[in-house]
């Protein structure tokens, strides 16, 4: 019989998805869950495989020098490869792949709640509530914005920000989108959607602006202090994608100064650390990198990186390949 890969896991992952890899690959589980840092992950490559890393591991260049030999694949568990050096790995003949596709519902539904939250000041109400405070109704009492027939700007009109354009569409929002490409006329047409070939435009003139593009090296702080200040101070910002897209001193600052209406952020520029000063107003809403938290999410995840492994193992090409030429 052919000798197992070893496969190792950096992080817990649903129990369903551990099962099923410890029946096909000879894998090593970090039953504790405890993120690994450099001088770990270092260790742990050089008796793999196959590398499991998550979100939360730095698998750059230089982790990826100590590696040794051993490692022929990096399955993502995730969608976002920025956490990998991905031109170094494939230079040294290690595959990277990752898992896309599968969270795209999970993390729209988590961009539309923050698009409801924000300017319906939903939190605010909650914790109203929670702390026994409510005195009584006014009808000018809690005014947040209504967001039919409001302007929604997508920045990264891929599947994400295609299945929030729908839900959106769907709440009576007109969707704008800036997009590296243009969609087709039929893609455009199916969500009414007016493309803006310039950020800086479309930024000027929304409502709410979601982000929904990767991070690379062309999209960090691609809302820098300069692009923040074009937005409009009754507009707001929804972030599910990744922190470092969005220059957050600079949004935090505006959010003080009431130089932009209000913020929903899943994910933060040096997660898990937040911005004190965005934790300290009520102007925006904060949860910890959540979008994909399904636990069908995480098991799809989970699947797809099996899949990738499985298929790489036997000699195929793994259906969720990143290439550098991709980012
Ligand atoms: C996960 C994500 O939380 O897929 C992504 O890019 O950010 C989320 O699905 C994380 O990446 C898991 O590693």
């Amino acid at each position: 019989a052919k000798n197992k890969p070893t496969v190792v896991v950096t992080r817990k992952l649903p129990d369903s998805v551990e099962t099923r890899m410890r029946e096909l690959f000879d894998t090593r589980l970090n039953l504790e869950d405890k993120p690994m840092n450099q001088a770990e992950l270092v260790e742990a490559m050089k008796s793999a495989d196959v590398l499991v890393p998550t979100v939360t591991d730095r698998i750059d260049a230089s982790v990826i020098s100590q590696a040794g030999d051993r490692l022929k694949l990096i399955a993502n568990f995730g969608n976002g490869v920025d956490n990998i050096d991905v031109a170094t790995a494939n230079k040294r003949g290690i595959v990277v792949t990752n898992t896309p596709g599968v969270l795209t519902e999970d993390t729209a539904d988590m961009a539309m709640a923050l698009i409801l939250a924000v300017p319906r000041r939903l939190m605010e109400g909650i914790s109203v509530m929670e702390q026994g405070g409510w005195q009584g109704w006014s009808p000018t009492w809690m005014l947040g914005n209504r967001i039919w027939g409001k302007r929604l700007g997508i920045i990264g009109m891929g599947r994400i920000g295609q299945a929030v354009a729908r839900r959106a569409k769907a709440f009576g929002m007109q969707i704008h989108y800036h997009n590296r490409r243009r969609l087709p006329a039929a893609v455009e047409a199916e969500h009414e959607a007016t493309y803006w070939e310039s950020l800086d435009q479309m930024l000027a003139r929304m409502d709410v602006i979601s982000i929904h593009c990767p991070h690379t090296p062309g999209t960090y702080h691609l809302l820098s202090a300069r692009r923040l200040k074009l937005i409009r101070p009754d507009a707001y910002i929804v972030n599910t994608a990744r922190g470092e897209v969005i220059d957050e001193n600079s949004l935090a600052r505006m959010v003080l100064n009431n130089e932009i209406a209000g913020a929903g952020l899943d994910v933060f520029e040096h997660e898990p650390a937040v911005n004190p000063k965005l934790a300290q107003s009520n102007r925006v809403v904060l949860i910890p990198h959540m979008g994909s938290a399904t636990l069908e999410g995480r098991s799809d995840m989970g699947e797809k990186v099996i899949i990738n492994i499985k298929t790489f193992m036997d000699g195929h090409r793994p259906p969720d390949r990143v290439l550098p030429s991709m980012l």
